[in-house]
């Protein structure tokens, strides 16, 4: 390895021990000191809007791991140069670890209820990185492989150099792992059993599912289900801990501790999810029982004030939506608590959340819920109206194909084509189908659950003669409303158009 090289890997195992060592230390003090997850919100906070769009749209649910890998990539190659420059009068290298440090507390401390003891974990972990570069930069060992001029000496380098790195990411994920095993609710969920609901949803007929089609399933299952949201650890909150305060223009300001639900009535609704950030034809939808109280419910207790048109709901790490107070009161929005029969999953809001059937998640679908504040659209503003998003979100009508898939090869012969459609709080009246430029023509539908509820939808078609075609589907919902042709971006209210696919005939 050349002086370079060995110096600028020296940085990055100084970097891996200042990093592994705050980890691990974090352990002992719980996930309001963890740096990483801290760094992470920050960057995720300090993202401009479009770029976290773009990132929700490219990357999809991986768009938190593909942000930890840049993350990681930032520090190695920051933690490099630092290696690079770190003389032993001139300790620049050390300088930048200090620096990097003061970044890591800022980020700490900026977090809702961090303390400056929150701290202590990024500043051990910067005090044994400065060690760590010292030992590997240091002038003794350099003195030494100079004069002893032999292979050893760098061979003795490497191997401090390696075992640094091995030793910064062995505590690191140790205390990764160590820090989710302390704090996970994962026990409290499964001891969770969920009430029995006085209003069973109305049973799913087969027929909503239609045949010889390989389409999702009408109910999206727990694992299946798209996630959202800006959690970069998902937040551990039990029953115990959590608590509802409604405030705000009500009444009567009103504190609900899990236990106190009870005195609701638990109800079931069948509700399709959409994502606003989705794509003409993208996966951002799903469909699932849902298992709750009304919010109407919960906020007759407070009394809402007339004045109020907005409600500001909270969750636990701070993110917020901000839902028309006639969309919550209505008695169809709910207070979830659980999915497909299950306790909600944690990354879906365990233990409870909002679910609001017409409007697209990012104003109504609260995770994690822990706070609703009856207010008016003129005076608040919800985390992603301030990055340029409508402050309303209903839902748009909309269809995709799910078969073919792009690209795909189809024999020639008679095939069934199909996808799904949707228009919550309308309904899907209708879905056609375009191939090539040719007429429009009617898809056989699936049976409509609800308007709240997705379609799906198959065509039959006699694919004759090899060739590439084009299939194009629109849908139109129960107010007679066809969906445009007119592309529209995902920003700032939901995109629009029709979705398309390419496939060949073989
Ligand atoms: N706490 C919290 N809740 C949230 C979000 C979030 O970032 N944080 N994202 C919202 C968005 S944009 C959507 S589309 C839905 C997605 O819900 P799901 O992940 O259960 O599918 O959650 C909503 N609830
Ligand atoms: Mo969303």
């Amino acid at each position: 390895m050349t002086t370079l090289g060995a110096r600028a890997a020296g940085g990055v195992a100084a970097a891996a021990v200042a990093v592994g060592v705050a980890q691990l230390v974090g352990a002992a003090f719980g996930p309001q000191a963890d740096v990483r997850t801290a760094v992470g919100s920050a960057v995720i906070q300090l993202t401009p809007g479009p770029v976290k769009e773009w990132a929700i749209q490219t990357f999809g649910t991986a768009d938190k791991l593909v942000l930890s890998v840049a993350v990681l990539l930032v520090i190695a190659a920051l933690a490099a140069v630092a290696g690079i420059l770190e003389g032993p009068r001139r300790p620049l290298g050390s300088a930048m670890i200090v620096a990097a440090g003061a970044l890591g507390c800022a980020a700490v401390l900026s977090r809702a209820g961090a303390t400056a003891v929150d701290t202590i974990p990024t500043l051990v972990g910067v005090v044994c990185g400065i060690a760590a570069l010292r030992l590997v930069i240091s002038r003794r060992l350099r003195d030494r492989e100079a004069a002893e001029d032999s292979p050893d000496a760098g061979r003795r380098r490497s191997l401090v150099t390696l075992g640094l790195l091995a030793a910064g990411a062995v505590s690191g994920v140790a205390g990764v792992v160590i820090t989710r095993l302390a704090s996970s609710v994962s026990g409290d969920r499964s001891a969770f059993a969920l009430p029995r609901v006085s209003q069973p949803a109305a049973p799913i007929p087969d027929t909503v599912q239609p045949k010889d089609v390989a389409l999702p399933s009408f109910v999206t299952s727990n694992e299946d289900f798209y996630r959202i949201d800006t959690a970069l650890t998902v937040p551990q909150l039990s029953r115990e801990a959590w608590q509802l305060r409604i405030h705000g223009m009500v009444d009567r300001e009103v504190t609900l501790r899990f236990s106190d639900l009870d005195r609701f009535d638990p109800v079931e609704r069948v509700v399709t999810l959409t994502c606003v950030s989705n794509p003409v034809g993208g996966e951002l939808i799903s469909n699932a029982v849902w298992t709750g109280y009304r919010v109407a419910d919960l906020l007759a207790e407070a009394g809402v004030d007339a004045g109020s048109d907005m409600v500001l709901s909270t969750s636990v790490d701070g993110w917020t939506a901000g839902t028309p107070v006639e969309a919550l009161t209505s008695g169809d929005a709910l207070l979830a608590i659980g999915m497909n029969g299950q306790p909600l999953p944690i990354e879906h809001g365990y233990p409870a959340r909002l679910v609001v059937p017409g409007l697209y998640g990012y104003v109504s679908a609260t995770k994690w819920l822990v706070d609703l504040e009856l207010t008016r659209f003129d005076r608040a503003e919800a985390y992603w109206t301030k990055l340029g998003w409508a402050p309303r979100g209903p839902i748009k009508t909309e269809s995709r194909i799910d078969v073919p898939r792009a690209g795909q090869d189809v024999p020639a012969g008679p095939v069934t084509f199909g996808g799904v459609a949707w228009a919550q709080h309308r309904g899907v009246r209708t879905v056609e189908v375009q191939i090539d430029d040719g007429d429009w023509q009617q898809a056989t539908l699936g049976a409509s659950y609800s308007n709240d509820t997705w379609r799906l939808w198959s065509f039959d078609w006699q694919a004759a003669g090899p060739g590439f075609h084009k299939i194009t589907v629109r849908a139109t919902d129960n107010t007679g409303y066809t969906q445009t042709p007119d592309r529209a971006d995902p920003v700032p209210d939901g995109a629009t158009g029709w979705h398309s696919i390419t496939f060949k005939v073989t």
